[in-house]
Formats: C-alpha cells, structure tokens, sequence
C-alpha cells in the first residue's frame, strides 16, 4: 500500500490526499457463486461463516466514478438518479473505511452504473462494492493489492471481495478477528476455461428480502444453518477438484447442490424465505430436460428467483433459446468469465 504527498493544513488536522487523481473510474464484473456463500461468522466485519467460490462475468457489472471534492456529505448517483437515504448511508459507511485509511476528511460525488437491474438477485452488490472499493481508494490516493482491495470490498459485500479478481475465484472464510485474511483469490487452473452462464430472469424489481438480512435470519431460526454450513468445505473441494481438471459435469453438479442446499436451509427459517417462484422450478425443469438429452447444463439461484445456467460456449445459444421459451422466463443473457476489477479512467 502506498500513501501519496498530503497536504497537512486541512483544518480540524484531517490530512487530506492532494496529489491524488480528480476523479477515478472503475469498473468490476459481477459474479455468480458456484458454492455458495450464505451466511457470516462476523456481521460487522462481514465475515463469512464460509468459503465461497465463484466465476466472475465479462458482460454483467458496475461502473464506478469517485472524485473527492468540497462537498459537505457525500452523495450517490445510481443508474441517472439520486440514490435511496439508506443507499447512499451504505456507501457513506464504506467511503469512511477508505477516508480513515488514507487520512483524509473530504466527501465525495459517487456516480454508478449498473449493466445488472440493481437488488434483483443479479448480485449488483458485488460487482458495485467491488468497483467503488478500486475507485474510492485510487480517488483518495491509495494503490492496495488486489488481497487488500478483496479484504475492503468484502466489508461493503461479501460477495464482492470475489469481483476483484478474474474468472474463477475462491473467498477463504479466514480465521483471523480482523478478517485480514477473508480474502478471494483467483484459481489459476482455471484461467482459460471457457464456459457460458446462461441467466433466465424471472422477474421484474427488487427481490423481497435481502441477502444481508435474509442470512442473519437463516442463521437464527433455521435448523438446517448447521448442516449446510458443515457441508460447504467439501463442495470447495469438490469444486477445485472439478475445476482443475476441467470437469463441467463434475462442477455443475456441486453448484447445484449448494444452491438446492443453500435455499433449503433458507426455505426451513421461520418464517421461510422463499425466493423462488413458478418460473424458478419451469427453468429448473427446462435445465433438467436439456440434460436428459444429453447436454452438459446445470443450473444455480442466488437470493432472488432468476435461474443461471452453466454451459459450453457452444451449447449457450440453445440453453438460452429453451429458457426463453420457458413460462414466465422474461430474458435471457449469455455471460462468459470475464476480468477482474480494473480502473478505466483517471484525471
Ligand atoms: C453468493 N449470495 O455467494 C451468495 C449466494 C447470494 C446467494 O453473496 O450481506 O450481497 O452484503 O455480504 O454479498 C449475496 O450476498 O451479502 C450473496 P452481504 P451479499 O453469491
């Protein structure tokens, strides 16, 4: 980590970056997890109670501008309009993170767009919390490693401590208080691997419960928290394995149990979060028939009923074409690996 020139005569004895860049774009894909990440160990740090692992998308992501100025709060723009009170207080929040960490006091204009519908079970946090972490700290005149930035992103959204990095990527639990090693990682053995995540959206708006919320209540009230929990380290393993030898059968049939595991533990919480509906099971249904007949396509659900499904680049076309025939399946998109998160602009 590198601290840029500060100018010391900011009053109240905040020191304030001067040096740094006027205004910082950064854009950062979105991810979806193979093996689940569904609940936390820390809630104010935002520690998982597990690892994770994912495939970060070329198509599907956040595009971010931070410029400090002489505002006196900060604000947020989100997709072309003012951002909700609670919206902007989360980004706030994490903006103090970065402030605190390079010693300055200024707020800052956040403007941010997103190619995902924002809070539809999409994961925009991960991709969103993944760009402000890179533009934030390069906008206030910090450079952290991609392990930093991971550890940063992951107090904005678990999730997005993932979207830092490339195509797949694991999120350790860690073991330490601070969380400094709840950090993502990219798999190496899996640069390269061409794959195609098919995502059927089956809704319009904001899903009914948020992760956040939904987690601490699976926690608290569902009896199958622990089993799920337990099981997770042997998915990880199970997905490296399928992973490093290029397995798709073997990967898709992990994926789909942790996300039929992760939504039964939530599915059994009192009351229930049900984040499914009718086209969630057809699209599940519609993934099943296509692998009767001999095509390699699985299917995983994050917090929201929308059903992605994992494929060949040449089977893509067909899986997409199959779910949009599917009752109640509104659109359909075809997503590849694409890169971590990368500043665009600087000046
Ligand atoms: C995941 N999801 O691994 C899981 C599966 C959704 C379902 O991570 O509370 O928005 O901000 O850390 O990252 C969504 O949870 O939750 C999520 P917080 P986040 O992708």
């Amino acid at each position: 980590m590198t601290i840029q020139h500060r100018d010391e005569s900011v009053p109240g004895g905040a020191r304030q970056v001067v040096n740094a860049p006027k205004a910082v774009t950064a854009l950062a894909g979105t991810n979806i997890a193979l093996v689940k990440y569904w609940g936390k160990r820390d809630v104010a740090l935002n520690l998982p109670a597990t690892g994770s692992l994912s495939l970060t998308l070329d198509r599907l992501g956040t595009r971010t501008t931070v410029a400090f100025d002489d505002g006196e709060r900060d604000r947020l723009v989100l997709d072309g309009a003012p951002a909700s009170d609670a919206a902007t207080a989360r980004v706030s929040a994490f903006l103090d993170r970065v402030r605190a960490r390079a010693e300055i006091a200024r707020r800052a204009l956040v403007t941010s767009e997103n190619s995902v519908p924002t809070a539809a079970g999409l994961a925009s946090s991960a991709s969103g919390f993944a760009a402000l972490a890179l533009a934030a700290t390069r906008a206030a005149g910090l450079t952290l490693s991609p392990s930093e930035l991971s550890a940063l992103a992951r107090v904005g959204s678990g999730s997005a401590a993932r979207s830092i990095f490339g195509g797949f990527v694991e999120m350790a639990r860690g073991e330490r208080p601070d969380g400094s090693d709840a950090v993502a990682h990219a798999i190496p053995e899996g640069d390269g691997w061409d794959v195609r995540l098919v995502v059927a959206i089956t809704a319009s708006g904001p899903k009914a419960i948020g992760s956040t919320a939904a987690m601490t209540h699976t926690a608290r009230t569902s009896p199958f928290y622990g089993a799920w929990i337990q099981r997770v380290p042997a998915d990880l393993a199970a997905a490296r394995d399928a992973i490093a030898a290029r397995h798709l059968p073997s990967l898709g049939a992990v994926a789909e149990r942790s996300a039929l595991r992760m939504h039964a533990a939530a599915l059994a919480a009192d009351p229930a979060i049900i984040y499914w509906n009718p086209a969630t099971l057809a699209a599940i249904d519609c993934v099943h028939a296509l692998r009767a007949g001999g095509m390699a396509v699985f299917f995983t659900i994050d917090a929201g009923p929308h059903v992605k499904a994992l494929c060949r680049p040449a089977d893509a076309d067909a899986v997409s074409a199959a779910l949009r025939a599917v009752p109640g399946v509104i659109d359909c998109l075809i997503a590849a690996p694409g890169p971590g998160a990368r500043v665009v602009e600087a000046g």
